[in-house]
């Protein structure tokens, strides 16, 4: 590693031109006036994220939102309209209803969750993707288990409207002021350090000492300073929260000798597209005035496929940016996996392990178990004051809040399961319990909703998030809706998980039995078509594929069927 830079010389301004699309003050105010007239636009979190980028240049060169001509050529063969690499749709997608009132050389503003205008776009062209062969294209893939690919299917909205940026303000942050830098700003720090060779790691993870490890000897097999540049923007649902990782990074800095190794933050919407992706982590980090860019096993790798297979090969990106190495204006830095070697006490790469040598390793499911278990870390994985901070936001198991997310046809026994383990858990004593019925939400939050798609999306979302924020605070919610559809189910499961625990059940009781019994009389009212869109009958249900139970009610009894629940609860963690 540099620790100090003795030689005079000039310091090459590293990263090439730098777009920035800010406008100056007074022409911010005065954009500001002219807005107030154009149509409105509110960005989602993930816009929020991308424009934040577009504008400080950190995607340069783009000036804007991709038009359809950039986008075709993104999606095909990761060049722009010019034949610019660019390996990654950045597009500004909107509901019918607004794309419907635009045309070209309109100009709208875009304006953050809570009315702030951060920037105006004159609209060069709207236009309705074909997202299956973006998926295909972009992501190799269009199996919705790719967390890229369910965003681009389920929640991005299906019109793309392409345009220039004129940026008019930030977009605000008050965490971590002092750890957030444009690339303007990074590209100074490091010329002010004298820093000439600076290579990047990119995290979306909290960091142990194999990742201290291989950033270190990265940084001095290219005798380059190092820059921790993690992703605080969107990563994978489910990962540690940012507020945590970045606590426990800024511990880790202290690990590395002095003067060696900076930390900065990246507002980056991650896509997970693996290979493509790790093509634009290296772009955005050469925009940011990096010189090298380490790329690991499996970089920004999604999991794996419905069929348990992983969506890309592990070295799968470190070959597409060897195909690419001419163009990046940044170098690679390769890495191998390391791993830690018992009988040297060391970590090392591990193509240079010797047979025989014991090789430790604690794999990503097995620490969270221990977190989860309260079980101990040993001090060769992870420094100890890291894990005291991951340990504050992840308690045990059973100090954390969590969901029992009942799913299932009318009729099908699940309020009255519900009910059953509700009673048990409180005879249990010692923990916060909240009930959130079908019938009890729809009197309470979801009043004024029917029975449509829309209509019972929103009612779950609704049960979702108070679900989430009951969970949150430490406590325990029942939910026993019918949910019908997985897609729905699965984002309260992202939204669940980013807090605490979520055990979803599903009630199996067939149809068939439901309305046998059909206690409400709402089957035979479905069958005469006195009431419409009735779930099983007239209307779907997708079956889950991910349940953690699957109750039949023809086999057990609702008693029988709470006591399996809590003995899973249990094995879980969840409760003692
Ligand atoms: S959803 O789809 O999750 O929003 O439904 P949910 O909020 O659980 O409401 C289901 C209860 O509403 C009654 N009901 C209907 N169910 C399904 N389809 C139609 N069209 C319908 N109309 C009224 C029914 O009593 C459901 O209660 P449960 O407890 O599930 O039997």
């Amino acid at each position: 590693m540099d620790r100090h830079d003795s030689a005079p010389q000039l310091i090459p301004p590293h990263g090439g031109e730098l777009k920035d699309l800010y406008l100056d003050q007074a022409a911010a105010d005065a954009e500001r006036k002219k807005a107030m007239d154009y149509l409105s636009w509110d960005l989602t979190p993930r816009q929020l994220c991308d424009i934040e980028l577009l504008l400080n240049g950190a995607f340069s060169p783009l000036e804007g939102f991709l038009s359809q001509a950039d986008y075709d050529g993104v999606v095909k063969e990761m060049r722009l309209g010019d034949g610019t690499l660019w390996p990654m749709p950045i597009t500004l997608d909107v509901s019918e209803a607004f794309a419907a009132n635009l045309e070209a050389g309109a100009h709208i503003a875009l304006r953050d969750q809570e009315g702030v205008l951060i920037a105006t776009m004159e609209v060069g062209d709207v236009w309705t993707p074909d997202k299956e062969a973006e998926a295909r294209g972009v992501f190799g893939a269009t199996d919705q288990a790719h967390p890229g690919v369910h965003y681009l299917m389920n929640l991005a909205h299906p019109v793309y409207v392409g345009g220039r940026l004129r940026g008019v303000e930030p977009p605000i942050h008050y965490d971590f002021r002092h750890l957030r830098d444009t690339p303007a700003e990074l590209r100074q720090r490091l010329q002010k350090l004298g820093w000439r060779k600076v290579v990047a790691f990119q995290t979306r993870n909290p960091m142990h000492r194999a990742h201290q490890e291989l950033t270190f000897r990265a940084a001095r097999d290219v005798e380059a300073n190092l820059l921790i540049h993690p992703v605080v923007g969107m990563t994978k649902p489910g990962d540690v929260d940012h507020f945590t990782r970045v606590r426990c990074y800024e511990r880790l800095l202290h690990h590395y000798p002095e003067q060696t190794t900076s930390l900065s933050l990246l507002p980056l919407a991650m896509r997970m597209a693996g290979p493509r992706e790790a093509l634009w982590h290296a772009l955005i980090r050469r925009n940011y005035g990096c010189t090298h860019f380490i790329v690991g096993r499996d970089h920004a790798g999604p999991g794996k496929d419905s069929k348990g297979k992983d969506f890309y090969g592990p070295y799968d990106a470190q070959e597409l940016m060897n195909e690419y190495r001419d163009e990046i204006g940044i170098e690679m830095v390769p890495f191998q996996m390391v791993v830690f070697v018992e009988d040297r006490a060391q970590y090392v790469p591990v193509d240079e392990t010797h047979e025989g040598e014991t090789v430790l390793n604690i794999s990503g499911t097995e620490f969270r178990r221990r977190l989860q278990e309260g079980l101990d870390v040993p001090s060769w994985f992870s420094y100890p004051d890291v894990i005291e901070e991951l340990r504050k936001t992840h308690p045990p198991r059973h100090q954390q809040g969590f969901v029992i997310f009942f799913t299932g046809l009318s009729g099908s026994g699940k309020s009255t399961i519900a009910n059953a383990l509700m009673v048990k858990l409180m005879e249990q004593g010692g923990r916060r319990i909240s009930l959130l019925d079908g019938d009890v939400v729809r009197k309470n939050l979801s009043s004024e909703l029917g029975f449509s798609r829309e209509h019972r999306d929103l009612n779950i979302l609704r049960i979702g998030y108070v679900a989430s924020e009951i969970a949150k605070n430490g406590g325990i919610a029942i939910c026993a809706p019918i949910a019908p559809y997985q897609t729905t189910r699965r984002q309260v499961r992202e939204m669940v998980e980013e807090v605490g625990g979520m055990v979803e059940i599903h009630v199996a009781t067939p149809l068939e039995v439901c309305e046998q019994r059909d206690r409400k009389g709402l089957y035979a009212k479905a069958r005469a078509g006195i009431i419409k869109e009735f779930t099983g009958i007239s209307d779907p249900y997708e079956a889950p594929e991910q349940a953690e139970i699957v109750i039949d009610t023809r086999e057990v009894s609702p008693d029988q069927a709470a006591h399996r629940i809590l003995v899973k609860l249990e094995s879980l963690g969840y409760i003692r």
